[in-house]
């Protein structure tokens, strides 16, 4: 019996304002391109494109210390903020297009506000080659996209940790990192300070991917809503080049595939955050097309015999 899904929008928010490379502003496009709409019609889901969210035009600074590009980050995360929050309210699941990470701020601080009104437990499913708990203070780059998850844990400016109206928007113990391999020092002792549950590469070479997301997986209550933040980084760079931070030794296609289907398995995906596709980095649009195969198995497609 086929899985039913909740109705899901999906939008784009065309920017690369929190990232170091410029790009990743066509993934939202990169997306639709490789048919991310009709796969997910295909499989029987009401699908609707709510169209791109508006924000500041990329002002392209150079690098610079601090949280660069702040003013317009926060803009765009009010806007992604905004977008995901209706799409919910109208009991829709929201997927994003990024879009670079730093984007996750404002969908995921949606959530969260969502979650908290509806007295619904939620848990935060990173995925990703780099834990993103930097800050201005210890940032190597300044580039927002790589701090997503301390700002929503409510450490950096009150204009980006507040995007959601509530500080913290999330907890530690809500997130469970997958994939990690690309930590700075200081980050590193900060993500141990506030002991994010971090499952990576080294982990999963010891104990298999099936037994890493049996554990990020556990304890999930029968309505938790799940969030997933793909970043495409945490596939092997070798079968996703298009991206702006890749690090040597991801996850491979088998591995991604059993991420997504494990997920699916749960019946609990709520929402869902598609970032860092740079197709200026790609030949051939492959990182958005791998993408949407790896989100038609999130959505329960399987051509194996297990169904
Ligand atoms: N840790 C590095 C920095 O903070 O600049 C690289 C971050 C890359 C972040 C990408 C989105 O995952
Ligand atoms: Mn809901
Ligand atoms: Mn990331
Ligand atoms: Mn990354």
């Amino acid at each position: 019996m086929p899985r039913r899904y909740p109705p899901v929008s999906i939008f784009g928010v065309p920017t690369d304002v929190g990232a170091g490379t410029r790009g990743a502003s066509m993934g939202p496009e990169a997306l639709r391109v490789a048919g991310l709409g009709e796969a997910l019609a295909a499989r029987g889901v009401d699908v609707v494109d709510a169209g791109d969210v508006v924000g500041p035009k990329n002002p392209w600074r150079g690098p610079q210390a601090g949280y660069r590009h702040l003013d317009e980050v926060v803009a765009w995360n009010r806007g992604v903020f905004e977008a995901s929050s209706g799409i919910l309210g109208e009991g829709r699941m929201p997927v994003m297009l990024g879009g670079d990470h730093c984007l996750a701020i404002g969908s995921i601080a949606a959530v969260a506000d969502h979650c908290r009104r509806a007295g619904r437990a939620l848990r935060v499913l990173w995925l990703d080659a780099h834990t993103d708990f930097n800050t201005s203070t210890i940032t190597p780059s300044g580039n927002v996209h790589g701090m997503p998850v301390a700002c929503l844990c409510g450490i950096g400016p009150e204009a980006l940790t507040g995007i959601g109206g509530h500080v913290p928007a999330i907890v530690p113990a809500q997130v469970r990192q997958l994939g990690i391999r690309s930590v700075d020092q200081d980050e590193k002792r900060l993500v141990k300070e506030h002991r994010l549950d971090i499952y990576d590469m080294r982990y999963i070479d010891e104990v298999g991917m099936k037994r890493a997301m049996e554990q990020a997986l556990q304890d999930l209550a029968p309505d938790t809503h799940l969030h997933v933040s793909f970043d495409v980084d945490i596939l092997d760079p070798t079968i996703a080049p298009g991206t702006g931070t890749p690090i040597p030794g991801g996850v491979n296609y088998r591995e991604a595939q059993l991420i997504m289907e494990m997920i699916a398995d749960t019946g609990l995906l709520g929402s869902l955050d598609i970032v860092e596709v740079n197709p200026a980095l790609d030949a051939r649009n492959a990182t958005a097309e791998l993408a949407v195969d790896l989100v038609e198995s999130l959505f329960g497609k399987s051509t194996l015999m297990r169904d």
